[in-house]
């Protein structure tokens, strides 16, 4: 059925929807199935998206006709499709009539999904005006609490290495807080792995009093503040809730340096609200595990890695994992620096749209996934500074003299990024990083291929 009468209107101009500021707008790259016209297609699209269905039906009134979702823009050549939402399509909460992520998932990457005529769609960037911008929760922390608890400049506080407790999972109480003791004292800050969490063979209640002792004696050792992220993720509210009180008690006077974790692409928009909201004093650390199977390049359906960081963004996340940008183990290109970009600048262009975020904190750019202290200095040259969270779990507990060197190389990485100095020329004068090059032999080669010549005096 024909519905581009009334959900289509190509009159519409971009520029004055973002004017007017009444819709959120939503930019997809989308193909229909063969055997179905392109304008009919991309009618339903916006039917299901919003008011429809693919029929009429005869409850529709002039208002519900007035709150359509509109396709705007529709190019079948590129697949170019944008709509204009209309903020009043959007839930609201009771409580405090402030707007919900899954609302905006469920109409922007809902049942269009799934479509018999759509062979796929995948929304590449999306607009907020400031009235909806306001709505949604934003950060309470971001990384000047962060560089205020390392007893920083809470201004360009530059770069926090960080590590994740490795292995993935399957160490037992004392040998995790041990893990990360021995990181401690050459680092800033800890996390645990995604799926570490109350393992039977790893019970909170012995682990994190461990991790705090551990915290506390680094910090003893080095005379340095240290950080930890803890995961509180899990199905339960009320578990999620009881995980994070007992560990803001353990921590106790040390609980300003304690982060929460939350797994929160395979948690949803729930469980990052839960967090945001019961725990508003902490720093809220988005794990995206399992963003891939809809950001991938590989992927046609979804949403782009770019949109989901700038959704982690208003929901209130500190910080979220954004890719290496080619440099690390993870799919990503150089160009990814825009993922980045988005969720810590006041205002960025991205692939579509240009986004002012009218102040909302910075989401801090959490960089992961293969990286080590060789891979750093040209990943800081692409993005072109270094306020961010790197968390190397191979890149620390894989340096062959010790997580403490581990966690030194990746300082002295972003240091001779900063002295815009050689690598090699650095590592002469810089042990650890000297030796993260016998560390990870492979990465030497294809990076520095004169390595092993250029350091015989030293290693
Ligand atoms: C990295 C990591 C991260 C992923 C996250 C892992 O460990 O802890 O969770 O890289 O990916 O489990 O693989 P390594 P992303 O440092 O040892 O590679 O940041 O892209 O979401
Ligand atoms: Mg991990």
């Amino acid at each position: 059925m024909d519905q581009s009468h009334r959900y289509v209107d190509l009159s519409l101009n971009e520029n004055t929807l973002l004017r007017n500021g009444q819709h959120i707008l939503a930019a997809y790259r989308m193909t229909p199935k063969p055997g179905h016209g392109y304008i009919e297609a991309v009618a339903h699209f916006a039917a299901e998206s919003s008011t429809g269905t693919n029929v009429e039906v005869v409850t529709t009134d002039d208002f519900t006709r007035g709150v359509d979702a509109l396709v705007y823009h529709a190019d079948e050549a590129t697949g170019d499709l944008r709509i204009a939402y209309p903020l009043e399509l959007f839930d609201r909460n009771m409580t405090d009539g402030r707007m919900m992520m899954v609302s905006f998932l469920t109409l922007s990457v809902g049942n269009n999904q799934g479509m018999g005529d759509i062979a796929h769609a995948k929304l590449i960037d999306f607009h907020v005006p400031p009235s909806a911008l306001a709505l949604f929760d934003g950060p309470s922390r971001d990384i000047s609490d962060l560089w205020r608890a390392l007893g920083r400049p809470v201004r360009d506080g530059g770069f926090i290495v960080g590590t994740i407790i490795k292995p993935k999972l399957g160490l037992r109480p004392e040998p995790f807080a041990q893990a990360a003791y021995e990181f401690w004292l050459g680092g800033d800050f800890i996390k645990n792995d995604e799926p570490q969490g109350n393992q039977t063979f790893a019970p909170m209640k012995r682990v994190i009093p461990l991790v705090a002792d551990a915290m506390r004696r680094a910090m003893d050792e080095t005379g340095q503040p240290k950080l930890f992220s803890a995961n509180i993720t899990a199905d339960d509210h009320y578990e999620m809730c009881a995980r994070a009180d007992f560990i803001l008690e353990t921590f106790g006077a040390d609980a300003n340096k304690v982060a929460f974790l939350v797994d929160g692409f395979v948690g949803g928009p729930g469980m990052i609200t839960t967090a945001r909201r019961q725990y508003p004093n902490q720093y809220l650390h988005y794990h995206r595990a399992g963003h891939g199977m809809v950001t991938s390049p590989s992927s046609q359906r979804g949403y782009d890695a770019y949109v989901l960081a700038k959704m982690a963004r208003l929901q209130g996340a500190s910080g979220i994992h954004v890719g290496t940008m080619g440099f690390g183990k993870m799919e990503g290109t150089q160009d990814d620096r825009a993922i980045g970009y988005i969720i810590e600048r006041d205002a960025y262009t991205g692939p579509v749209y240009h986004q002012e975020w009218h102040g909302m904190r910075p989401t801090t750019p959490i960089v992961s996934g293969g990286m080590n202290a060789l891979r750093l200095p040209g990943f800081f040259e692409n993005l072109g500074h270094g306020n961010v969270i790197s968390t190397a779990g191979g890149g620390s507990y894989g340096h062959i003299d010790s997580p403490a060197a581990g966690a030194r190389s990746l300082r002295q990485a972003y240091e001779c990024w900063q002295a815009g100095a050689d690598p090699l020329d650095w590592a002469l004068g810089h042990r650890e990083f000297a030796r993260a090059f016998l560390s990870f032999p492979h990465d030497a080669d294809r990076l520095y291929p004169d390595w092993r010549q250029r350091l015989a005096a030293v290693l």
